[in-house]
């Protein structure tokens, strides 16, 4: 009886165990080019449209001069795609593309 309730105790927490890791796995990185990045200060602007975006995990954002740069976003994909986040930076001014 013990057992047989140890048992299932220790494969319903192996079962909660994968299901969150695939659920962490599902999140998508995707890096885009940046136009109309200007200056140093230009990333903080690009970073804080995206933030702003529900499902962004994580942004990364650089500035690499002669009016170039780009943005590295983590997110997942059930709450927002691609499409939203260029949406995002493009609403900002700076057109994003893959
Ligand atoms: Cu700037």
């Amino acid at each position: 009886m013990f057992r047989t309730l140890f048992l299932s105790f220790v494969m319903t927490f192996t079962t909660l165990g994968i299901s969150a890791q695939s659920l962490a796995s599902e999140l998508q990185t995707v890096k885009f080019q940046v136009d109309n990045m200007t200056c140093s200060m230009c990333p903080y602007t690009v970073k804080k449209a995206l933030r702003k975006v529900d499902g962004v995990k994580e942004v990364k954002a650089k500035y690499e001069g002669d009016g170039e740069g780009w943005a590295e976003v983590t997110f997942d994909p059930g709450e927002t795609d691609a499409a939203s986040l260029i949406k995002a930076t493009t609403d900002a001014g700076y057109p994003a593309h893959l």
